[in-house]
């Protein structure tokens, strides 16, 4: 019997300022998310949305000196970790959708609860600055950092205290746009680090199987999929874009050989910005990407 699919919306955009990355859930939906994965045999239940206070205009944003918006994503992300650790304490797959990537720490918290997982985050960013390295305060530049222990220490208490998960145990992919004081924390931190340099060397068929040579010994992979890891001409719809990025086909066959693994069993999909898109492309290309990770075949 095929694995239930949980899909939990997250239309939190604190994480940064641009408006917009809360219809990401919406955006989703209307591409039809839900009937494509049916179509590959599972069985769905789409869960709604967490509840996501409204984000007032008028209103200053609330910040703990360098992070923005903290306590508002501190309690999103509670919710989020508790949707996660259901769904994997039923034995169902949970699908999250963004909203911006600060919601990871919630997800990947909630995943990793009871079980070592081992995390792919494909981005153009690190998402490794703390509140101190910060250029910016946006809390979605710092859920990788804070997953692996060091960050704000409202942040560090989602879910369960402290640390989430072991450096050792994430492989970055995508990256072309580092802070200088993340790229530093980056290079002592034990994370592995695929750049846009090493796909163009190596190919993304080799790099995706490193990162699942590294996971050899796991049961469970989690995907944390930011659709600014993809070239902007692909995925315009995002709050940063930055040029460079993967391909459609790359995209493809990383989330096809990730399938063969038989190993995913939670996966985000975060950032997509339909108020900045052209058409619903940004979307629409998240879903292909994910019926091709949940195990679509051309033949
Ligand atoms: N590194 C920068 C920019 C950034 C991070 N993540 C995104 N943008 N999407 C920062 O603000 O931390
Ligand atoms: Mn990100
Ligand atoms: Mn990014």
């Amino acid at each position: 019997m095929k694995k239930k699919i949980k899909i939990i919306g997250v239309p939190m955009d604190f994480g940064q300022l641009h408006r917009g990355v809360d219809m990401g859930p919406a955006a989703l939906r209307y591409s039809g998310l839900v009937p494509r994965i049916r179509q590959l045999g599972y069985d769905v239940e789409d869960t709604g949305d967490v509840m996501v206070p409204v984000r007032d205009q008028g209103q200053a944003k609330s910040s703990s000196g360098d992070a923005n918006y903290l306590q508002e994503i501190i309690e999103v992300c509670e919710r989020v970790y508790e949707a996660g650790k259901k769904a994997i304490s039923e034995n169902a797959f949970p699908l999250f959708l963004g909203g911006d990537h600060s919601i990871a720490m919630g997800t990947i918290g909630g995943v990793s609860h009871n079980t070592q997982t081992g995390v792919i985050w494909i981005d153009a960013h690190g998402d490794f600055n703390t509140p101190k390295t910060s250029p910016s305060g946006n809390v979605h530049g710092m859920p990788l950092a804070t997953l692996t222990g060091d960050g704000d220490p409202g942040l560090l208490e989602i879910g369960r205290k402290g640390k989430k998960i072991d450096p050792e145990n994430v492989v970055l992919i995508g990256i072309r746009s580092l802070d200088d004081k993340e790229k530093e924390r980056l290079k002592k931190s034990g994370v592995t680090v695929y750049t846009m340099r090493d796909i163009d060397e190596q190919g993304i068929n080799t790099i995706t199987n490193k990162a699942l040579m590294k996971f050899v010994h796991m049961k469970r992979i989690h995907i944390s999929l930011d659709m600014d890891a993809m070239d902007p001409v692909e995925a315009p719809g995002v709050g940063t874009p930055v040029p460079g990025g993967l391909t459609y086909r790359e995209a493809h066959l990383f989330m096809e050989i990730i399938a063969d693994s038989g190993k995913l069993s939670s996966m985000d999909m975060v950032e997509i910005n339909p108020i900045l898109d052209q058409a619903n492309k940004t979307a629409e290309l998240a879903v292909d990407l994910t019926v091709s990770a949940l195990g679509k075949r051309i033949y």
